[in-house]
């Protein structure tokens, strides 16, 4: 019998998050809620702009501009890590970017697992921005051991889930039968469960520890906490939220609205509380409530070079030294004018930035230049005459004091808490198993290509 053909994992990725959104919204009808707010904030936004819509039609698919582009889980275990990889890498998803989030008072590393060339990001950008608890962040000698053992008796993966990876790690890929059978026991990791794992007044140790730590350890797997659409007007949709009946977090994170954007704009609605069921050594169950599931909503600009990274970190610094978002909203207009004033030094034009070498561009040969007589020249000159164009390479990671805030907005403001900051890469990708992508190599890589391929082509062509 001829083996059946393989489905591609671009295909598997794209089924796995179509079925995750189907999923949450069932679980969180506030982010179905969300969901069409973004979808009707982009299409006015659309039918604004229509120069928008035709470079948007020209680039993408018009009707999946508000599909989730991320999601994020937190894991346990190393083992959970590092099996959670070979999970992704049927969908075509690798590690990028290395993320120690200790700094900001929350006791994890992490990273994204994301398709990585171009032509896969185009068939769906979906990343699972995935955080390791770190126990050794936890004070309590008696409370760390507890914990490790809870983790250590669970099991998140089905035996089907990892009967499936192996064969496709075995045969390069799944058939379009087990494709789907793998989508449906993976999703099944990310599912919500109503009942905990633990006693309520284990519950309540881990929480008053940390509330993430509560989160992770409390319950039988890893249920996505929030999936992130694309908005098309960030702003337009914080503002949209309350006549929703949804409430934002206080501020947006990451740079200023700007004509140029930049890096990456992020917002949330507050986590929901949930009820949960508690089992007590006989098997009764306490009922109590937990808080972790919100909705996300992103829009992504320009990836800055280490040198415009350090400028964005540095005046979003000043920005905070100056008005530190409080949670409860009530000074998010001088937090705004602040980033504004502090932003105005980011050069906010597409030549300027790049001039500066603030960030990274595709150059590409412009459709009908005229070639003859510049086999030599050089590609500042190639652009100065209109041969070649430049177009800004999206940034399509993440930012760790971004990502602080989305966590803190989601584990309750009041419990921030200080933690030595303790990056440890080296660890992290020992429980990984492998090392993660640097992503300004990658975005530089992408960047020199372009450039030598329009040298190349120009060189040919005006032979
Ligand atoms: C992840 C928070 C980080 C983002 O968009 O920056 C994140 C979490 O709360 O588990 O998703
Ligand atoms: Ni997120």
């Amino acid at each position: 019998m001829p083996a059946s053909p393989l489905m591609s994992s671009d295909a598997i990725r794209d089924a796995f998050s179509a079925a995750m959104s189907a999923m949450y919204r069932q679980e969180v009808p506030a982010y179905g809620t969300l969901m069409e707010l973004v979808a009707d904030v982009n299409e006015a936004t659309l039918r604004r702009d229509p120069t928008l819509r035709a470079s948007l039609q020209a680039t993408e698919t018009l009707d999946r501009i508000s599909q989730e582009r991320h999601g994020a889980i937190r894991l346990g275990t190393e083992a959970e890590l590092a099996m959670m990889r070979r999970v992704f890498a049927v969908m075509g998803m690798f590690p990028v970017g290395y993320y120690d989030l200790s700094e900001a008072g929350v006791p994890v590393h992490s990273t994204a697992f994301r398709a990585v060339d171009a032509a896969a990001l185009t068939v769906n950008p979906f990343r699972v921005f995935t955080s390791l608890l770190r126990l050794d962040l936890i004070a309590d000698p008696d409370l760390r051991e507890a914990a490790r053992e809870t983790l250590s008796a669970r099991c998140i993966f089905s035996g089907g889930a990892v009967a499936l990876v192996e064969k496709a790690e075995r045969d390069g890929g799944l058939s379009h039968t087990d494709a789907a059978r793998f989508v449906a026991e993976v999703l099944d990791t990310f599912r919500w469960h109503e009942v905990a794992s633990v006693n309520l007044a284990m519950y309540q140790r881990l929480h008053a520890a940390h509330r993430l730590i509560a989160d992770v350890v409390s319950f039988k797997g890893p249920h996505i906490n929030h999936l992130t659409p694309r908005t098309l007007d960030i702003d337009a949709v914080q503002e949209g939220m309350p006549g929703r009946g949804i409430t934002p977090k206080a501020v947006v994170e990451g740079p200023p609205s700007r004509a140029c954007p930049i890096l990456l704009r992020q917002t949330s609605f507050k986590a929901i509380e949930e009820r949960v069921s508690f089992p007590d050594d006989a098997g009764a169950l306490a009922t109590g409530s937990h808080t972790a599931r919100f909705g996300e909503i992103e829009q992504r600009g320009i990836a800055l070079t280490p040198k415009g990274r350090a400028l964005y970190d540095r005046l979003l610094g000043e920005a905070r030294a100056h008005v530190r978002p409080a949670a409860d909203g009530s000074n998010a207009e001088a937090y705004r004018s602040a980033l504004e004033h502090s932003f105005a030094a980011f050069p906010d034009d597409w030549d300027a930035l790049r001039l500066a070498g603030l960030g990274y561009f595709h150059y590409s040969v412009a459709p009908d230049a005229d070639l003859s007589n510049l086999g030599a020249a050089d590609i500042e000159t190639l652009i100065k005459v209109g041969v070649v164009r430049f177009d800004p390479i999206v940034y399509e990671d993440f930012l760790p004091v971004s990502a602080a805030g989305i966590f803190q907005s989601n584990l309750g403001d009041q419990s921030v808490q200080d933690f030595a900051a303790s990056p440890n890469q080296k660890l992290f990708e020992t429980a990984l198993g492998a090392t993660v992508l640097n992503e300004f190599d990658h975005y530089a890589r992408i960047e020199r290509a372009s450039i030598e391929r329009c040298l190349a082509a120009v060189r040919v062509l005006a032979a």
